[in-house]
């Protein structure tokens, strides 16, 4: 009988080994991509000055002609925002080049600005070093501008383009694919080799992380208004699917693929004001504090990661307007979400009704992971002396070992072990910050109900942040 159950046992390990290593998992550049966070985005060029979205691509060079560009300023506006890198749109749709490309004879080089010596990325990048974040590059697939756009030609031109920028500007941190593709200036649609390029990056900066409607390492959530599904999977499946119109639906985008054979997490990406591109009369219509604390909770609080676009002005300057909304924002979540209630609560591991003690769950450290569940339905807990009032909770999964959790429960019991709220959700991911009406309470139980494999919890905290504060 001994031995019958040791064999059961055995298989069981076996078969949880197999389905582990079978689940997909994030690459080095991947888990460190996660750790971002919240980065800003940066859409600059010729629509700063003509008041366009989309620029038509037979703009005059000399349109852009900022006055007093000043990287160090747009770093310190984000280093202020407590944004940990900048995405710069190298090249939009209209297909002018912020760098002097030789592959175009439509960049900053042609313009007055400089008298055609500025280099935009050259002085970002340099500012990003200084100032410690990380640089990413947006470039646009789609060109209105170039002559060979629509031929088999233009697969090189954009291959070319992409070495310049490793070449002379990296390290370039996460390489932005818009999915937009329209028509070309010859009336012709693009037929675009999206693998060679994905092979020319890999090869010239096997570090950077590609972003694009699909992947293949950072996927589009599905819409512009940097909002995370409540269920998100870090997972995804491409296999035939190509970015832009031949991309999953954006409910999929949004919410990933639950059994997605690759890991291609999502990124929120979203204007501080109404438009990409900066227009006066959209000064006034700057997202507020409180509203950018909401993008957070439903982008950041939902497991992806936040890409807050700030658009330069016609002087080539932040302007005061989203420089004080962005520090309204970081201090609104440093004042709100860094005191954690629970820090260093006792905690406990309640498996099949038995009580036994576990490792810090609540200690401020994502490495000491609770490898809670090896079967459903165990809980851990964290436990204070005394009540306190709480109104925000913060679950961390660890996805060393992939996304686990398909569905979870939390309970909140007071000193007097009554309980007091009782929240469900679904997937937890790198973080997931729930919100709820305030309750004194002195214990959160957390109990995984449904999961792929042994859900592993890095970190469990509580907070009591401004009521006006919570998910809307
Ligand atoms: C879209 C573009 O068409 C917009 O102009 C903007 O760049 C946005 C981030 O992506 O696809």
């Amino acid at each position: 009988m001994r031995k019958l159950f040791f064999v059961s046992t055995l298989l069981f390990f076996v078969f949880c080994a197999v389905a582990q290593n079978s689940l997909p998992k994030p690459t080095a550049a991947q888990l460190a991509w996660h750790d971002m966070e919240f980065y800003l985005f940066m859409h600059f060029g010729p629509n700063t000055f003509t008041g366009l979205e989309w620029g038509h691509g037979n703009e005059k060079e000399e349109v852009f002609n900022p006055s007093a560009l000043d990287c160090n300023q747009w770093c310190r506006v984000a280093k202020a925002a407590g944004a940990k890198g900048i995405i710069i749109t190298a090249k939009h749709h209209d297909g002018f080049c912020l760098w002097p490309s030789k592959f175009s004879t439509h960049t900053v080089r042609e313009s007055k600005w400089k008298n055609g010596k500025g280099d935009v990325l050259k002085e970002l990048s340099m500012a990003c070093k200084k100032y410690g974040l990380k640089f990413g590059v947006y470039i646009s697939p789609w060109d209105r501008n170039h002559p060979d756009y629509g031929t088999e030609k233009y697969n090189d031109v954009f291959t070319g383009m992409m070495k310049e920028l490793f070449t002379n500007y990296g390290p370039i941190w996460e390489l932005w694919w818009d999915g937009a593709n329209g028509e070309g200036p010859n009336g012709k649609r693009q037929v675009y080799d999206w693998k060679r390029f994905k092979e020319t990056v890999r090869r010239l900066s096997p570090n950077t992380v590609v972003f694009s409607d699909v992947g293949p390492d950072i996927r589009w959530c599905g819409n512009e208004n940097g909002i995370a599904g409540k269920t998100n999977w870090n997972n995804l499946d491409t296999d035939g699917f190509e970015p832009g119109s031949k991309a999953p639906t954006t409910d999929t985008l949004n919410a990933g693929n639950i059994n997605g054979k690759y890991w291609i997490p999502a990124e929120c990406d979203v204007s501080i004001r109404p438009g990409w591109f900066y227009h006066k009369a959209e000064d006034s219509k700057v997202k507020t504090p409180q509203e950018l604390f909401q993008l957070y909770l439903k982008s950041v609080g939902r497991g992806a990661n936040l890409l807050l676009n700030v658009p330069p002005d016609d002087r080539g300057l932040i302007t005061a307007y989203d420089s004080a909304a962005l520090t309204g924002f970081n201090a609104l979540r440093i004042a709100n979400l860094t005191k954690n209630i629970f820090y260093k609560a006792g905690t406990y591991y309640l498996q099949s009704g038995i009580l036994k003690k576990a490792p810090a769950i609540a200690d401020g450290n994502i490495n000491t992971v609770q490898k809670m569940m090896s079967a459903v339905n165990h809980s851990a807990g964290a436990e204070l002396k005394e009540n306190k009032t709480v109104n925000c909770i913060v679950l961390k999964e660890d996805l060393r070992n992939g996304q686990n959790c398909m569905a979870f429960k939390l309970l909140l019991f007071n000193k007097k072990d009554e309980l007091v709220q009782e929240i469900h959700g679904t997937t937890i991911g790198r973080k997931r910050i729930i919100t709820f009406p305030a309750a004194d309470i002195s214990t959160i139980e957390l109990t995984i109900e449904a999961q792929k494999n042994a859900t592993s919890i890095a970190e469990m905290e509580a907070y009591l942040i401004d009521g006006s504060l919570t998910e809307k």
